[in-house]
């Protein structure tokens, strides 16, 4: 498998010396944000891993090579390229054998972390059960990927363009851990609650850390989601954010989007709609994940040490 990949050579030395390395997707990159900010959410984001102890891994698809690490160059491309292919795990092979450029989705990007031998992940927010789902069967990959491969992602819960209580149920049938950081209902992405309860809590990135190595000493196999909310500051009103997401619903479905089109189209409804408040609080929730991200890493590390 390692002919196909790429690491970055400081990435490779921490992998190498079991330093703690945390990844990062792409696809927020080429279909989640505009330009610019999505090149700064990088920068910025590889900042904060690291001024936290750890090193940022950004995954891609660069010309049919997977990417544990950008430059500068990769990165300012999947940025800015028009047709950059949105990588979700049935396009890998594709995507590689074709020479594309390519952004890979939660599901892919844990799958090549996996890969490269990195075990955790931070990004906004994942894929799931969409609504409607009984009669588009559209569920996200993301949600069999966290069912079979082994690396904790941290996100800031689920948004409701997906159909919440379903995409809970799925991830319990698949054995997923879905732990609140420091709460006790589902973030919902924009927003800190949501009205659907988890039964998992840690409350210290040590707690996670413990959680995550009786989960790899059991070999129970399949990823593990912390869900962290969005800090309050930043957190918009459940209510109105739920009417506009509604409405973007409304027109993906006047438009007949669908498949791997509607999630980047219902982003970026929310954006125009709320005149880029949700634009801001995404960044920052972004920003709140990877420093979690990197100290769970870190906690993780300590305790192998101890
Ligand atoms: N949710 C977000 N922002 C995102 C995505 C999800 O809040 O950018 C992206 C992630 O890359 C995720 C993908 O893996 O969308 C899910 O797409 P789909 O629903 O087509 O599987
Ligand atoms: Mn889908």
């Amino acid at each position: 498998m390692k002919q196909y990949i790429d690491i970055y050579p400081d990435i490779e030395t921490a992998l190498h010396l079991n330093l703690p390395v945390v990844a990062l997707e792409s696809t927020i990159v080429s279909h989640g944000l505009p330009y610019p900010e999505n090149v700064h959410m990088v920068m910025r984001v590889g900042e904060i891993i690291r001024r936290n102890g750890a090193y940022p891994a950004t995954i891609a698809i660069v010309d049919g090579r997977i990417k544990i690490g950008l430059s500068k160059e990769d990165l300012e491309r999947l940025a800015t390229e028009k047709n950059v292919r949105k990588v979700s795990r049935r396009d890998l092979a594709y995507a590689i054998a074709k020479k594309e450029l390519g952004a890979t989705t939660v599901a892919t990007t844990m799958f090549c972390a996996a890969l490269a031998g990195i075990k955790f992940f931070v990004t906004g927010g994942i894929g799931g059960v969409h609504r409607g789902y009984s009669q588009t069967m559209d569920v996200s990959a993301d949600l069999e990927e966290l069912a079979n491969t082994e690396v904790t992602v941290v996100c800031a819960g689920a948004k409701a363009i997906l159909d919440l209580p379903r995409t809970l149920e799925y991830l319990e049938t698949k054995g997923v851990p879905v732990i609140g950081y420091q709460t006790d209902v589902l973030p919902a992405f924009y927003s800190r609650t949501s009205p659907h309860r988890l039964n998992l809590r840690a409350d210290s990135p040590q707690e996670l850390a413990e959680i995550i190595r009786v989960k790899r000493d059991l070999d129970l196999r399949g990823g593990l989601l912390v869900m962290n909310p969005i800090p309050e500051e930043y957190s918009l009103d459940e209510a109105y954010i739920n009417r506009i997401i509604d409405e973007a619903i409304t027109e993906a479905n006047e438009q007949a989007i669908y498949g791997k089109d509607l999630t980047p189209f219902l982003l970026k409804t929310i954006v125009d709609k709320t005149e880029g408040q949700s634009l801001e609080a995404n960044l920052h929730l972004v920003d709140n994940n990877a420093k979690l991200g990197a100290e769970i890493a870190v906690a993780f590390q300590a305790l192998r040490r101890g």
